[in-house]
């Protein structure tokens, strides 16, 4: 890392911490490249996170998740909270180009300096729109942002992977299930502590919210948090102000919950620590695989491929030689 990126890094990251909203767009660029000044930004805000209540809002794409998104912005503004929106850019070819409407549905945000929207684009990188997004989050929760919601489509390991990230996360379905009601992804129930039966104003909303509660009672155990099923029309208002309080009612009780497992703190602090350990799992991940793409080095990787495939060392034994030649190889000081 250059001297000139990491002051420069730390200079914009203490900007932000003073309040100076306009360097969270500069700050945010540079951390979605991952570049060092974005690196050194973030190291210097870090300590200052942890207080947002991080929300995924996830769900087949046009369920209506933005203009829940939306219509919620509204009912934390009312409460004096500043808003922070994260929405994954569906630019893939996978879900279409809803990005513009997304754009337009929000627009009326952009003028409220207590609101902060930003898309963040898919890319092609393996984990890297989950990445760009877990990062962009600590920016807006260092900005004192409260709560931060990220919108993705439920579907795909980086979606999940958000979600993952996030202290509450809100599945967002629509009615007409009916007999398809088996046609849920399977665990994207699993993944919701809240769970939104979105379009209300249509027909069936109630039975599908019925459905809903039925599946979700076939799963228990005893646990500690049972996921209501809310319905909204997010294009009328209609239960938004609900799920705001249902939102609220979560995060009280994970602070209120005993973490499970005989483990130390809260339901809350054992959420966090399963947030850091699946970001920092993933990050020890990519810097692997990063290594192992560039061929580790001087082409130790090929020479250890051509020794198992002629049987003269186990791929176990290869595998555990090349982990220590990268970790000679990433130190920073070696
Ligand atoms: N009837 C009805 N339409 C809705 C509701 N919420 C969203 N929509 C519409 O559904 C479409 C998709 O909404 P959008 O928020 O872009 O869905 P997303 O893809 O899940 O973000 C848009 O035309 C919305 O106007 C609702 O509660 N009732
Ligand atoms: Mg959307």
């Amino acid at each position: 890392m250059s001297d000139r990126s990491e002051a420069a890094g730390i200079a914009l990251g203490e900007r932000l911490l003073a309040g100076d909203r306009r360097t969270l767009a500069r700050l945010l660029s540079h951390v979605e490249a991952e570049d060092a000044v974005g690196r050194a930004g973030l190291t210097r805000v870090y300590p200052a996170t942890g207080r947002g209540h991080r929300i995924g809002v996830t769900g087949p794409p046009g369920a209506g998740k933005s203009t829940l998104v939306n219509a919620v912005i509204g009912v934390y503004r009312d409460l004096g909270r500043q808003v922070g929106v994260l929405a994954i850019d569906p630019s893939s070819p996978l879900t279409g180009g809803a990005t513009l409407g997304d754009r337009i549905r929000m627009v009326d945000r952009y003028a409220d300096e207590g609101v902060f929207i930003r898309s963040l684009a898919s890319r092609g990188q393996r984990g890297g729109l989950a990445r760009a997004t877990i990062a962009a989050a600590h920016l807006l929760d260092a900005a004192g942002f409260d709560p931060i919601l990220i919108e993705t489509v439920g579907a795909g390991q980086d979606e999940v992977a958000i979600a993952a990230a996030a202290h509450s996360v809100v599945v967002v379905q629509v009615p007409g299930l009916g007999d398809d009601i088996q046609t849920i992804k399977a665990g994207i129930l699993e993944i919701g502590d809240l769970l939104v039966v979105n379009k209300a104003d249509r027909p069936g909303a109630e039975i599908t919210a019925r459905d809903l509660r039925r599946m979700l009672a076939l799963g228990t155990g005893a646990k500690p948090w049972t996921p209501p099923v809310l319905l909204t029309s997010a294009s009328t208002g209609q239960g938004v102000v609900e799920l705001q309080g249902a939102l609220d009612v979560h995060r009280s009780a994970l602070e209120t919950t005993p973490a499970g497992h005989g483990a130390t703190g809260s339901a809350w602090d054992e959420r966090v620590r399963g947030i850091a350990g699946g970001e920092v799992r993933a990050l020890l991940r990519i810097t692997l695989e990063r290594w192992l793409d560039r061929g580790g080095r001087d082409g130790t990787v090929v020479a250890a491929i051509a020794d198992v495939a002629s049987r003269r060392r186990t791929a176990t034994d290869a595998a555990e030689a090349l982990v220590r030649g990268a970790v000679r190889d990433l130190d920073p000081a070696g």
